[in-house]
């Protein structure tokens, strides 16, 4: 995609005048000078300095788009992995020499002050820093959009192994992190819950009232995403929740201790953000977050629409509203209630409006994902949304009966069905386009998962492959690979993606192989540095850096991983003076709290790590270690360091992933399975540039009937030795009984049926790297490949054939 916007005039700001300003900050917030100051107030300074300049610029593209009467997009997501922004604000306003130079003559080292940044981590993991790139390309690429969230008090969990269990410790970031934010009470909003609805009729008008609801405010706190070289500025709006006049219905009414309880049940609703990834869990806390972040939303999207149109009839024509996965579904049905309770709307005229408003992605085809709500529970929490959801509902069956006469059909395809409401039907209906983020996943949507809408609406479904914001993983991670690129195909790839196809130029060069994998060995041991400091554990960098960096999950296969490590040990330990190629692998992961499987998972890697610390001439082959807390800061300075990428799902159960791109546009590997993202990868760098291995989606169809692991397990006798560790103690003493029992009797997602293509694909991995012009063309073919993965080419897929917006 050819990035249009032209690039910003002049500069944001000078030396000169950014010393100033920070001196004044100093000055007056803090009583200090900049010799003074410590590092924690030079970062809110600056931080300070910096969302003032943001603010200012995304005044001005509002006003801009405002007097052209541009149509926008709102991104509604539960979850936006923000990471830190000081420094990526820093690059994308150009004002990197000025503020490095300005510190400089202060005496003062940016590195650190960067370190002072907690990260935002209001997201779990893949959906959450998708949602967070795309903030970042939407301004990259000129267009007006808002992000709506939740300002979590307790991001996702910290993270800390106690023996190699992993136990989780509260992320209280907003000490740090408030400095990025700025408060808006005046726009705060209502959102009620609970209460009844009492129906009237007057004049032949039904309305519908709620009575004894309870009511919390919404107070809007705003960050701002700086495009890169464009004047457009992303907003993210993060709700609170607050408790203006605590039921001051009930405290009237004497209703003392009722009054007190539905204050503190508001205020935990924006208290914790939920740690499951890809597990719907039904908490009515769950569900008053997802209510009280679309109600909020709309609330805000329709304030700011009437005050600039004072009418919602183009609002269709005027706003694009995105729903990230179904947490946000609820956004439909309020869009509705407000047309029709408190505008006027009649049904058809605002179904037609909200219809054309909406639109909606799935993220993943993991049924325990797809959100189903109990109907009494909606009933109770939000009485009007479900009454609303009913007559959607009672429509769209009428319609499906028309259409196919098929009782069972009906109920199947119904948006309600047994006392629950499934969300991503409800979604499907409402929403002018559904996409999934990869070819082979919206595939799969339309076969499997939406089978039946899919033969209703077919023109509904849709494709955008995700993408990276890159410029954070490369020109902000990977200083050495931005000036190689940057020396050899100049510095347009900083704007346009596409242009880092110009690489592959060099394919042959031998100069440009030999720095590129001079600066992988640069970034490795940068890394291993960070590693000592942090564990003291000493990595021998001449040894290939395999990196497995995501959730945690079954389906993800880092128990694959595992057992071929096992494998390879066991193998060292019988040819000790076998040649082996070393290896490190790097594992990093949290675990849903809940989710005890994953757990034993981690504890498994790390028992292995300590295990192989036993036998020091072996560990120098082989070692493995788990870097604790994973996150998107760890992952700036992970990802320039691998050489090979893990993308090992079972085919048919990763979406997309986008960690592999990351890895990819750093230069590593990957290693994988044809399955999500890997599929395009593949495409984009052909067989001879990613080591594949395992079944694909149509033999795992096949294979799947009539599975019978343990019929793998005795008869390969590598993969009995590496399972059988798992129960004999040889692992540092541990017993994982669990998990050998649910692989050999069940294996949900096949780990055993790819092992031995697994281990054969690890085998080509060493063959590679022992040539060094090999791996290092390979890795430069994947970089020049990495072009298509990036967000500002996915957002403008959405803008252009989905959302419908002009730049
Ligand atoms: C309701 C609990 C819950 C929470 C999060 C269910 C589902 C989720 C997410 C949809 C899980 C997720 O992050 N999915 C990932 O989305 C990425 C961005 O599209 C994809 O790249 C990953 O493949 C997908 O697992």
């Amino acid at each position: 995609m050819a990035n249009t916007t032209p690039k910003t005039e002049s500069k944001t700001i000078t030396k000169e005048e950014l010393k100033e300003q920070f001196i004044d900050v100093l000055h007056n917030d803090f009583q200090t000078t900049p010799d003074e100051a410590s590092d924690q107030q030079v970062y809110e300074a600056l931080t300070k300095i910096v969302v003032g300049i943001l603010k200012a610029k995304r005044r001005k593209f509002t006003v801009k788009n405002r007097s052209e009467g541009k149509k926008k997009v709102y991104y509604l997501s539960m979850e936006f992995l923000m990471g830190r922004s000081l420094k990526t604000s820093i690059y994308n306003l150009e004002m990197v020499d000025e503020t490095v130079g300005m510190l400089k003559d202060l005496g003062i080292s940016i590195n650190s002050i960067y370190e002072m940044e907690p990260d935002a981590g209001l997201g779990n993991g893949g959906l959450g820093r998708l949602a967070a790139c795309y903030l970042d390309a939407l301004a990259a690429d000129g267009y007006h959009a808002t992000g709506y969230s939740i300002l979590y008090e307790y991001g996702i969990f910290k993270q800390k192994l106690e023996d190699g269990w992993q136990t989780e410790l509260p992320d209280n970031w907003l000490p740090g992190g408030s400095a990025l934010l700025v408060a808006c009470p005046t726009q705060a909003v209502e959102v009620r819950f609970d209460g009844e609805l009492v129906e009237s009729w007057d004049n032949g008008f039904h309305s519908v009232e709620l009575k004894d609801y309870t009511s919390v405010m919404a107070i809007p706190y705003d960050m701002f995403v700086s495009g890169y070289g464009s004047e457009a500025v992303s907003k993210l709006r993060l709700w609170k929740a607050d408790v203006a006049s605590f039921g001051m219905d009930d405290f009237i009414k004497g209703n003392y201790v009722k009054a007190l309880g539905r204050n503190i049940m508001s205020q935990a609703i924006t208290k914790v953000l939920y740690p499951n990834d890809n597990h719907a869990e039904g908490k009515s806390l769950r569900l008053r977050q997802q209510y009280f972040m679309s109600a909020a939303s709309v609330a805000d999207i329709v304030n700011t629409h009437l005050n600039v149109y004072g009418t919602l009839d183009n609002l269709a024509d005027k706003v694009a509203i995105h729903i990230n996965d179904t947490h946000p579904t609820l956004a439909i049905p309020e869009l509705m209630r407000i047309m029709l309770d408190e505008c006027g709307y009649d049904w058809d005229s605002a179904w037609d409006i909200v219809t054309r408003t909406f639109a909606y992605t799935n993220h993943t085809v993991m049924p325990e994902a797809l959100e189903k709500w109990e109907c009494n529970l909606l009933k109770s929490v939000v009485p009007r949304i479900y009454s609303i959801i009913v007559e959607i509902n009672e429509r769209y069956c009428r319609k499906l009966w028309d259409m196919y006469h098929d009782e069972a059909k009906v109920t199947h395809m119904s948006i309600i069905e047994k006392n629950m409401v499934k969300m991503a039907t409800l979604c499907v209906h409402a929403s002018h386009h559904v996409n999934g983020v990869a070819k082979i996943h919206s595939e799969i949507i339309k076969r499997e998962t939406f089978k039946d809408e899919y033969a209703y609406t077919p023109e509904k479904f849709t494709n955008v492959t995700n993408g990276i914001a890159y410029r954070r993983w490369l020109y902000q991670s990977n200083e050495g690979l931005t000036k190689l690129l940057k020396d050899s195909i100049g510095d347009g790839f900083l704007r346009d993606a596409s242009e880092l196809e110009k690489f592959r130029a060099f394919a042959d060069d031998k100069a440009v192989l030999e720095q590129l994998t001079a600066i992988k060995k640069q970034n490795k041991e940068r890394f291993a540095k960070y590693v000592k400091n942090r564990y003291g554990v000493v990595l021998n960098t001449e040894s290939i850096f395999d990196c497995q960096v995501k959730r945690l999950h079954e389906y993800k296969r880092q128990q694959l991983n595992a057992l071929n490590i096992i494998a390879e040990y066991n193998y060292l330990r019988s040819n000790p003076d076998a040649p082996f190629v070393p290896k490190t692998y790097i594992f990093a992961a949290k675990a849903a709290p809940g989710y005890y499987m994953a757990k034993q998972i981690i504890k498994l890697i790390w028992n292995i790590s300590q295990e192989l610390k036993k036998d020091k001439r072996l560990n120098e082959k082989l070692n493995v270690i788990f870097m604790e807390d994973y996150c998107v800061s760890l992952s700036e300075i992970l990802m320039p360091a691998a050489d090979i990428s893990e993308q090992i799902s079972l085919a048919g159960t990763e979406a997309s992933g986008t960690g592999n791109m990351k890895l990819m546009i750093n230069g590593a590997i990957t290693l994988g399975t044809l399955d999500g993202a890997n599929v395009e990868i593949f495409e984009q760098v052909g067989a001879d540039n990613i080591l594949l291995f395992g079944m694909n989606v149509d033999e795992v169809e096949r294979a799947k009937p009539g599975y019978r692991p343990i019929d793998i397990y005795n008869n390969n006798g590598v993969l009995k030795g590496a399972v059988d560790m798992l129960t004999s103690g040889g692992l540092n003493g541990e017993y994982f009984g669990e998990i050998a029992n649910s692989l050999k009797s069940t294996d949900t997602y096949m780990a055993f049926a790819d092992f031995d293509s697994y281990r054969d694909a690890q085998r080509r991995a060493s063959e590679s790297y022992t040539d060094a012009e090999k791996w290092s063309r390979m890795s430069l073919m994947n970089i020049s490949g990495a072009g298509i993965f990036s967000a500002d080419r996915a957002v403008d897929e959405y803008a252009r054939y989905i959302w419908q917006l002009t730049k």
